[in-house]
């Protein structure tokens, strides 16, 4: 996915502008003149030496791989013979699809993180970072490593970490492989960001970015406002965006992250064909790397900075769900009534969705990471009860929960997608899709220790 924030004005040797009226010959010469200036003065006759590019040193805030994996998703009815693959291993049972994704091998030892390869998850690793704060100016870190493709040694291809839609101040760490760093198998590279703009964003895999997007190397990110820990303004000082006013505070916070799989593109992969792009049809959408009933299912182990693991590195299932051990991002909502919660959504499919909350009002608060105010710092926030999410679209919406009604424990409402060929994925009796539920209780949910955190 490439974006509008990869493109800034370039340059020149003399870190001067062109001025408009100068002939390209002109320029050329000019330039010229001054790479020969400072070659002989400046740079000691560096200019024309290759140089290594060197990201930041020390203990990473994350560190993460990429490579490749299987997942689980429901094998029947089949489609034949792309789905499930007959090369899926057997070991957890219930694997249907091949995947190349990230994992989060933070704190691990190289023994460990090493044998993460063919373990790869969907959707990757949810992580957050706070917003850069100049009074006390700490960069974030992000290692990446690529540990190689076990099925297919024969694709070498190098993997990157891109965050989409986010404003990088220099291109050397926004992972578009033309005009930054990747990464080869083998070997690694550390990601430094300074995230002034709060919100919602996603992250991805810039190499061969359909295919490696597609094939599962993307997940949600965001970026914490400096305003949190402000009590005064909204009682648990938790907010979306520095909105001055408390309107974007929130109690529980759950990401929402929309893929795709087309089983015979992931196929192809594993088979050593190639799919033909223009074909893409996708067979399954999914909620955060799921599909329902799935996504209502716990979590494994989602906390980016306290990771569990087992003790080889491998991911731990959710209990009593193997298959979903490289799936371990539940989506299900669980919260007290009255209490305001975000929903981060952000889609990397490839086709526009409509999630439809019934019975509970939605706010759109925020879109693709920019707070919804006008020029004039206007509220332009809005009610819905569906949000159209286009590719590569971010929304931030908050909805207080209703009043228990009872006499179950908790009163449940759908979140779904409104085209019911992806809520239900085409397939009568099987195939679930992006669709999930909100739980709310009277009381006794605990207060979350991470997003997605089910408080129970
Ligand atoms: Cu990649």
């Amino acid at each position: 996915m490439t974006s509008a924030d990869e493109t800034t004005t370039v340059p020149t040797a003399t870190g001067r502008s062109i001025p408009g009226s100068m002939s390209r010959r002109r320029f050329l010469s000019l330039a010229g003149a001054a790479v020969a200036v400072v070659g002989t003065t400046n740079w000691g006759g560096r200019v024309l030496t290759p140089d290594a590019a060197y990201g930041a040193e020390g203990v990473p805030d994350l560190y993460l791989a990429g490579t490749d994996g299987w997942i689980h998703l429901p094998a029947t009815p089949a489609i034949a013979p792309y789905h499930p693959d007959v090369l899926a291993p057997s070991d957890p049972p219930g694997l249907t699809t091949y995947i190349f994704g990230f994992r989060n091998v933070t704190g691990m030892t190289a023994t460990q993180r090493l044998a993460q390869k063919n373990k790869a998850q969907h959707s990757a690793p949810l992580f957050w970072v706070k917003q850069f704060d100049p009074g006390h100016p700490v960069d974030f870190t992000v290692q990446l490593t690529n540990l190689g493709l076990a099925l297919r040694p024969d694709l070498f291809d190098a993997h990157s970490l891109h965050w989409h839609g986010f404003r990088n101040v220099i291109p050397f760490f926004d992972g578009e492989p033309s005009g930054s760093v990747s990464v080869p198998a083998g070997r690694e590279f550390t990601y430094v960001y300074r995230p002034r703009d709060p919100g919602t964003y996603m992250y991805h895999c810039h190499v061969e970015d359909v295919e490696h997007v597609h094939m599962g190397m993307t997940g949600l990110v965001f970026v914490r406002p400096l305003q949190d820990g402000n009590t005064t303004l909204y009682p648990s000082g938790t907010y979306l965006y520095n909105d001055g006013d408390g309107s974007t505070g929130f109690d529980r916070e759950f990401a929402m992250f929309l893929s795709e799989v087309w089983a015979e593109a992931h196929w192809a992969d594993a088979h050593i064909q190639l799919p033909e792009w223009s074909d893409y049809r996708a067979d399954f959408s999914l909620l955060n790397g799921r599909v329902y009933p799935d996504t209502i299912l716990p979590n494994g182990s989602i906390d980016p900075f306290h990771p569990v693991h087992a003790a080889d590195g491998d991911l731990i299932a959710p209990a009593g769900h193997p298959e979903l051990r490289y799936q371990p991002h539940s989506s299900l909502v669980n919260c007290n009534a009255g209490e305001r919660i975000a929903l981060r959504f952000a889609n990397l499919g490839f086709r526009e969705q409509a999630m439809t909350l019934t019975g509970i009002r939605m706010r759109v608060v925020g879109r693709d990471a920019t707070p919804m105010r006008g020029r004039n710092g206007g509220d332009t926030s809005y009610e819905t009860e569906t949000l159209n999410i286009g590719p590569g679209e971010s929304y931030d919406v908050l909805f207080t929960a209703p009043p228990h009604q009872g006499p179950a424990a908790f009163d449940t409402y759908y979140l779904y997608n409104r085209n019911y060929t992806r809520s239900d994925n085409l397939a009568p009796g099987g195939f679930g899709g992006q669709a999930t539920q909100v739980r709310v209780y009277a009381s006794g949910v605990a207060p979350q220790a991470y997003p997605n955190d089910w408080g129970i």
